[in-house]
């Protein structure tokens, strides 16, 4: 069986339009993935399940995302020793500030990196993904390396006016 990298978990169907960005970054870095909805207070023995089997199913990275009081990235992480990154998904409520200090205020010892609210930190957190693989792949390292420097690229020295 193929061995897939990263693992993209999120609270709802409704968090996929912003942990779609993460995809799409691991689709442009030919990084393998697999994205499932697995939520912490409505499928708790799936997230029991999933984090206690994800190392030996050889995941290396567990990307996060939920909102609201987002407890899904810090109960993943309490059960499993792979990085976890976190992304706090936009609320309806409080715009996602309370998916973020949910997810940022792990007591010390069970850590979850943190990203952004929203679209920035899905990306962030499949650019850490990449990196953190990168480490042990030189195939990925290199990819993520023309990623970064074609961002660089397109800035220009100068503005236009639009
Ligand atoms: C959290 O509740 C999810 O991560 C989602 O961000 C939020 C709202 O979920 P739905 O009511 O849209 O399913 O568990």
């Amino acid at each position: 069986m193929k061995q897939i990298d990263v693992a993209i978990i999120m609270g709802s169907q409704s968090d996929w339009p912003t942990m779609k960005h993460a995809a799409d970054i691991l689709e442009e870095l030919q990084i393998s993935y697999e994205a499932r909805i697995i939520s912490a207070h409505r499928t708790p023995e799936r997230m029991y399940e999933f984090a206690k089997s994800a190392k030996g199913a050889g995941f290396k990275v567990i990307i996060a995302g939920a909102g609201g009081a987002a407890h899904l990235p810090g109960m993943t992480a309490s059960l499993t020793t792979l990085p976890v990154f976190g992304v706090p998904v936009q609320s309806q409520a409080l715009s996602g500030e309370d998916s973020l200090l949910s997810i940022v205020q792990m007591p010390g010892g069970i850590p979850v990196g943190t990203l952004a609210i929203g679209k920035a930190g899905a990306t962030n957190a499949a650019l850490l993904a990449a990196a953190v693989l990168a480490l042990s792949d030189a195939d990925i390292d290199q990819r993520l390396t023309a990623f970064r420097a074609a961002r660089t690229d397109a800035v220009a020295d100068f503005p236009v006016d639009a």
